[in-house]
């Protein structure tokens, strides 16, 4: 809390200013508008450095692509008494055309295939969650690894009166739950999503990570924070009428803390008597 609170602080100090924008018009972990949020894991820094170079092959292209023709427009203009070149069935065009953009996917896909690789390869979790995805909150269950029986359900907390512009808006709006996903720094923690009514999706850009949860399905990602703070995501799944209020919030920690955390979470079930999983909860729904 204390980290997001430091990093809305310096957003609200810094872009708003120069771009002219009130603090809650940049609410949550903004701190790049237009650009990806700053990468909290290596997968999400890997994914950075491929979008910029997806970028400036893209770039390259559309210099090189639209040089041509402007040049050709303007050089070799009717006024100037050029006549049009004749390019019909030119084996030598034709082949060109096929073989430049067949070794611009090639170098893409060489680059970007271990990545995706990597970003499937879920084995030696230190820590399974399963996240559940519900209309419209998550629900989570801490499967293995230390922390194991932990559940909880993760819901909004940004009261109505705030969505109603009844009042202020705070710039946690709609990123902010009331029991957030703990892990600790530094370890590889992997999620396995699934749903209990439609398909909703898992989704924290900071740590490069992205998955549906479906019903009846299981579906897994990983990620290892690198950094503690709080990072934040939400249902990246067109999931019903409150889409836009089931947000994710992961606060990364210290081993230390971690350990603490989840000795705090196993007293408070012991005075609970009963372990409320959601799925117990399903279980006696039906
Ligand atoms: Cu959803």
């Amino acid at each position: 809390m204390q980290n997001l609170t430091k990093n809305a602080a310096a957003v609200a100090l810094s872009l708003p200013m120069t771009l002219g924008l009130s603090a809650t018009a940049l609410a949550n972990d903004m701190t790049t508008k237009y650009n990806l949020r700053t990468p909290a894991s290596g997968m999400a820094e890997s994914l950075y450095t491929l979008h910029n170079f997806l970028l400036i092959v893209c770039l390259l292209i559309f210099v090189t692509v639209f040089g041509v023709m402007f040049y050709s427009i303007y050089a070799h203009r009717k006024s100037k008494g050029h006549k049009p070149a004749d390019f019909h069935e030119s084996t030598a065009v034709e082949i060109a055309w096929t073989v430049v953009p067949f070794l611009i996917v090639v170098v893409i896909g060489v680059y970007a295939t271990p990545i995706v690789m990597a970003q499937k390869d879920t084995t030696n979790a230190d820590i399974t969650i399963k996240a559940t995805g519900y209309q419209w909150k998550w629900g989570y269950d801490y499967l293995k690894g230390e922390g194991q029986g932990i559940a909880f359900f993760s819901t909004l907390t940004t009261p109505y009166e705030q969505r109603i512009n009844a009042q202020p808006k705070t710039l946690n709006y709609l990123s902010e739950v009331d029991n957030p996903v703990v892990v600790p720094v530094g370890k590889k923690i992997r999620v396995v999503t699934t749903a209990n009514d439609v398909i909703h999706a898992w989704m924290v850009p900071a740590f490069g990570v992205k998955q549906d949860a479906i019903p009846g399905f299981v579906r897994d990602v990983w990620f290892k924070a690198e950094r503690v703070g709080t990072y934040n995501g939400h249902c990246a799944e067109l999931c019903g009428k409150d889409h836009a209020f089931m947000p994710i919030v992961v606060k990364v920690v210290t081993p230390e803390e971690y350990t603490a955390w989840v000795a705090q979470q196993k007293a408070k079930q012991a005075v609970a008597g009963v372990v409320e999983t959601p799925i117990l909860q399903l279980a006696q729904a039906r």
